[in-house]
């Protein structure tokens, strides 16, 4: 088949799942068409079938702020029809499904498009229940050929908050490589434990916490706490790293490329966000034999089973979360039983498994 994704190219998850999930359709032999305004963080490389377009947004002395939406319309209309897309995957819903719509429209009886849209987090979570950008996401979930969910809470979610009863949402959850992400060769038992928080650092994170649970476990035993990405709260971060005297514990990374490398060091994951949709680092976490310690709510226990492998406690209870993190590291057998449960775990969201299920996605939007 011949795709057409288009995502944004940032440091996160939807754009992460995008760009995964066509570098495996190219694997599998489809002709995958990338549309953003920068190279997703995760396109690394030359793949034969895979080509990128880079949306240019034209700028002009009136506009404060460029419509970026309509040059994208425009973009993906052009691709459509010169590489003549059978499929348009729009990752994250604002505004990229909207854009597929007009794209659509534009293309009229010179062809016919599917567009498939997946829902990945805020989109539905927060952005799109603003009342700035309800309506048209409302609207572009219900115009599109079929729409995803990474989660079942995020389907539920969505019916809740957009009351779209007509719009079938199929739950198809992110997955992970088994050959990238894995455990190391050797992990040396004992000694100082590595905590590890990836993100993009927006107040959903509830980075204060990430810092504050991290106190409590270096109270309790030797640990260190390293911090990978960047973003709005990362200054609040590195203040309550001071504030709570634990400065030569901690090391911030900044934006690292590959994730998968840096999980090796780790010994446990920390997530206590205030909601994930799924939570695609934790994920990449468990692939790694890393358990997990995160926040019992949104889609995370969909991934993460508590008491197998990871904890999941109360949104907030820096406590709670840290006694958990506390009782994994203390006691070797019970980690290493939790990580042995973490690779299981994420072998039921491989690749393998879940691909398919977007390739038979397509092909039924394509039957119409
Ligand atoms: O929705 C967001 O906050 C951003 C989004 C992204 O584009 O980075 O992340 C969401 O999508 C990921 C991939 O499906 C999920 O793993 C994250 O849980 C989800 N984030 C939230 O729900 C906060």
């Amino acid at each position: 088949m011949r795709i057409g994704i288009v995502c944004y190219p940032t440091y996160g998850g939807s754009g992460a799942v995008a760009t995964e999930l066509g570098l495996a359709l190219a694997a599998r032999g489809h002709d995958v068409h990338f549309i953003s305004y920068a190279l997703p963080f995760r396109l690394r490389g030359f793949h034969e079938r895979v080509t990128f377009h880079e949306v240019k947004i034209g700028s002009y002395p009136l506009f404060e702020h460029p419509p970026y939406a309509l040059a994208l319309a425009v973009m993906l209309h052009e691709v459509a029809v010169r590489e003549r897309l059978d499929v348009l995957h729009a990752h994250y819903a604002i505004p990229h499904a909207a854009c597929g719509w007009l794209a659509k429209q534009l293309i009229g009886d010179e062809g016919r498009l599917g567009l498939v849209t997946t829902l990945h987090g805020t989109d539905i979570t927060l952005v799109g229940q603003d009342p700035s950008y309800h309506t048209i996401t409302k609207f572009s979930i219900e115009q599109s050929d079929a729409v995803t969910a990474v989660s079942s809470y995020l389907r539920d979610e969505t019916y809740r908050a957009f009351g779209c009863t007509a719009c079938a949402i199929e739950v198809i959850p992110n997955f992970v490589s088994l050959e990238e992400f894995k455990p190391p060769a050797g992990r040396a038992a004992g000694g100082e434990k590595t905590l590890l928080h990836i993100s993009n650092m927006r107040p959903v994170k509830r980075l204060l916490d990430v810092v504050r649970i991290f106190a409590r476990v270096r109270a309790a035993m030797p640990a260190r706490l390293v911090m990978v990405g960047d973003g709005p709260d990362r200054d609040a971060a590195e203040r309550e790293v001071d504030a709570l005297g634990v400065r030569g514990a901690v090391r911030f990374l900044g934006k690292v490329e590959d994730v998968a490398e840096v999980l090796q060091w780790a010994d446990l994951y920390l997530l206590p966000s205030n909601s994930e949709s799924f939570g695609l680092s934790a994920l990449e976490a468990l692939a790694t034999g890393v358990p997990v310690v995160g926040a019992s709510v949104g889609g995370l226990p969909e991934v993460v089973r508590h008491g197998v492998d990871g904890f999941l406690g109360p949104v907030g209870d820096a406590d709670a979360l840290a006694a958990g993190a506390v009782e994994l590291l203390r006691d070797q057998d019970r980690w290493r039983a939790a990580s042995t449960a973490a690779r299981e775990r994420a072998a039921e969201f491989s690749t393998e498994l879940i691909v398919p299920r977007y390739e038979a996605l397509y092909a039924a939007v394509v039957a119409g």
